[in-house]
């Protein structure tokens, strides 16, 4: 970790980036993936499976069989935890449901927006080091709420074969149509173009590393959605004097367990904190499983000493974090002067680790600056507002003459003709 006091203005940019990706030579290989599922369909997948999943597998189907094995193996204690968990996703995503109202802009003329959810989506849940049955979650249950009518998901097996049985607990108790044993980017091109087995998605969510990222890229292009753009995870915790530094490092450690490229960051107003903070870490760190990544990924991270809140702030939304945690005594007045963040967290008692897991807030979250220009997943990611209209006599009356006047100035008469006709019909 790095050791920051009071940084000048012209250095924030370099104190901000997030390390660098180099995706431009993956791209060409993730190309070639993708133009291979394409053309041959499962045969493709089932080969990549074998040499990148190191697993031969016969179908890609997981069977109604394995879902019902899976279940025995999970414990009751984590099934009621998952359960409690996608209630608590459930009411928040239920809560954000639109509900277009009619508006009647003129006299006669109405308009509307409709909420419809996408028919069919590809969620990716990726493998690795942790079995990440939250995201499954996080993904299907605002899916389901939106009314998708298919919803997929893809994840890869180990190699014996099989699905880590919490994902397919979670993905069962959300209501995913399909389970695929499908990773990497094979699985991304399985779901944008369909394969014997995978059927064809308009939309693909989800996490992944920078093969799947890339993949979903290419395929978004021309021919799928995707959630967002995604890189690695990041915190940011802002904290003054008052924060409790073992709370602070837990929080730090939290997002560094992700993987070796996360990002932690604290901005403090206290020096005390700061150096406190940095002892925390180092205690904590030796206590944990994951140790090795954490420490790699700690790297990356920096404690910032700056002169004072207003300070913080403005570094901060500079920075836009993917999560933000405000351990501050006024955290509420901080809240409200955040424009640039993902998800934030306030307050002494609010890790990250609740929304990752159960508050019912949605963990996919805009991450390298993005949270600048994006939100991250909610119902609106699931849906398509249709918009309708309806006009009657009056209402084509009074608007008429103002259209065909813009159409006649921009030079399309055909457009201009088509409301001419009509009101030399209403006026007969
Ligand atoms: N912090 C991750 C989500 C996650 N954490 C899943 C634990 N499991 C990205 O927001
Ligand atoms: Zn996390």
């Amino acid at each position: 970790m790095k050791l920051i006091k009071y940084p000048t203005k012209d250095q924030w940019t370099e104190l901000l980036k997030r390390p660098a990706l180099n995706t431009e030579s993956l791209f060409d290989t993730v190309r070639s993936i993708i133009d291979k599922v394409r053309a041959e369909g499962d045969k493709a997948v089932l080969e990549y499976e074998a040499t990148f999943d190191k697993v031969t597998l016969s179908s890609l189907a997981v069977t109604p069989e394995e879902i019902r094995v899976a279940e025995t193996l999970v414990s009751d204690k984590l099934k009621a935890a998952i359960s409690l968990a996608k209630q608590n996703i459930e009411t928040f995503h239920s809560a954000q449901r639109f509900v277009g109202k009619k508006v009647e802009t003129m006299n006669g003329v109405t308009c509307w927006q409709k909420a419809v959810g996408i028919e069919k989506v590809g969620l990716y849940i990726p493998g690795g080091t942790a079995p990440l049955f939250s995201t499954v979650l996080m993904l299907a249950v605002p899916a389901k709420i939106a009314g998708c009518k298919e919803i997929i998901l893809c994840t890869p097996p180990d190699k014996e074969g099989n699905i880590h049985p919490a994902i397919l607990f979670a993905a069962q108790l959300a209501g995913v149509s399909k389970i695929f044993k499908a990773g990497g980017v094979q699985a991304i091109a399985a779901m944008a173009y369909g394969t014997e087995s995978v059927p064809k998605v308009y939309k693909i969510f989800g996490p992944g590393n920078q093969y799947v990222t890339a993949a979903k890229q290419l395929v978004s292009l021309r021919d799928v959605a995707i959630d967002m753009p995604a890189g690695p995870s990041e915190v940011e915790v802002l904290a003054d004097a008052s924060a409790n530094p073992a709370f602070v490092a837990a929080d730090l450690l939290s997002q560094a367990e992700h993987g070796v490229d996360s990002q932690a960051m604290l901005i403090t107003t206290s020096e005390k904190l700061q150096t406190e903070v940095m002892a925390e870490v180092e205690r904590q760190l030796a206590e944990l499983p994951r140790r090795e990544i954490a420490s790699r990924s700690l790297e990356n991270s920096k404690l910032i000493l700056v002169r004072n809140i207003d300070e913080a702030l403005e570094l901060t939304n500079a920075y836009a974090p993917e999560h933000l945690i405000v351990e501050t005594e006024n955290y509420m007045e901080v809240a409200e002067r955040v424009t640039n963040a993902g998800s934030v967290f306030l307050g002494a008692l609010t890790p990250e680790s609740a929304g990752d897991y159960a508050s019912g807030t949605n963990h996919t979250l805009p991450t390298n600056g993005y949270a600048k220009a994006y939100s991250g997943v909610s119902l609106d990611s699931f849906i398509r507002k249709i918009t309708f209209q309806e006009i009657l006599p009056e209402g084509i009356k009074t608007i008429g003459p103002a259209i065909e006047e813009m159409a006649a100035n921009e030079h399309l008469d055909a457009h201009k003709n088509a409301v001419t006709i009509r009101l030399k019909a209403i006026n007969k």
